[in-house]
């Protein structure tokens, strides 16, 4: 436990002199509303990960793996976070390779959540876990093709939609929204209730901060960065939070 703390301390001391060595080049400026943003959802991430970290030593073990994936999750976003800060800081435009870089890691592992929860208090088969990781992988996929140009944007778009609505089915009323019903683990519950919450309404701010982009006239990219960067709190650190709670829950009695 010692070791692990050790451990964290020095990594988070290691990404904040990396991350200060960029900050050199530019400044943020006061009136920078996008910049702002993009700080603040950087550093929460970063004391999401270490509080995560901090954390994994105390949790149940059972539920470790979820604590971990969450970490990891703030983690990556994190750094990408830390790269888009950067870049708009220095030039004014974000590029969106970063995002789609970081939700291709990031999803899949969030819709494993479901998985590695529902774990914790029985045998759940692997092919749910499949379910999840490959419906995930197909969504960011087919969206990354039409926004990067190999089929069309509207091809896309509906692979994208087909898959998130596959997915949605999957915790609502599918397997695992099944396996969700029969448990009596109410902290686990209440998790997995509030987590696929988040999955419809927040996981469904990207598009529409996307269409409405569009909407506009071209994507204006300020008020896009905003709304992404607003969705990255509820979509990775309060649904981490979401899973400490729960196994917070679930670990009384062995906790200190
Ligand atoms: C932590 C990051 C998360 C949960 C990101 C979620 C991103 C989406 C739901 C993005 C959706 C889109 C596509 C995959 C392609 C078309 C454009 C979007 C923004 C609608």
């Amino acid at each position: 436990m010692g070791k692990l703390k050790i451990i964290v301390i020095a990594l988070v001391a290691l990404i904040g002199i990396s991350s200060n060595a960029y900050a050199e080049v530019a400044f943020l400026q006061p009136d920078d509303f996008v910049g702002f943003t993009f700080w603040l959802v950087s550093i929460a991430c970063l004391a999401t990960t270490a509080f995560f970290f901090l954390e994994y030593g105390s949790v149940a073990p059972a539920w470790k793996v979820s604590i971990a994936v969450a970490g990891i999750v703030t983690g990556i976003a994190f750094i990408h976070s830390m790269y888009m800060r950067n870049i708009w800081v220095e030039t004014g435009d974000s590029p969106t390779v970063y995002r789609y870089i970081d939700w291709l890691i990031t999803m899949p592992l969030l819709s494993i959540e479901f998985y590695l929860i529902l774990s914790t208090v029985r045998k759940v088969s692997s092919i749910i876990f499949w379910k999840f990781l490959i419906s995930t992988l197909v969504m960011v996929l087919g969206g990354y093709a039409g926004e990067a140009g190999y089929i069309s944007s509207f091809l896309g778009f509906v692979i994208w939609m087909v898959a998130w609505l596959y997915i949605l089915y999957e915790i609502f009323a599918g397997e695992a929204g099944k396996l969700c019903a029969k448990s009596a683990n109410i902290a686990m519950v209440k998790a997995f209730e509030t987590m696929r919450m988040i999955l419809t309404i927040g996981w469904a701010i990207y598009p529409l901060g996307y269409v409405f982009g569009y909407l506009t006239g071209g994507v204006d990219s300020n008020t896009l960065n905003v709304i992404y960067n607003f969705a990255d709190f509820i979509n990775k650190i309060a649904f981490g939070l979401v899973i400490w709670v729960a196994a917070t829950a679930n670990t009384i009695g062995s906790r200190r």
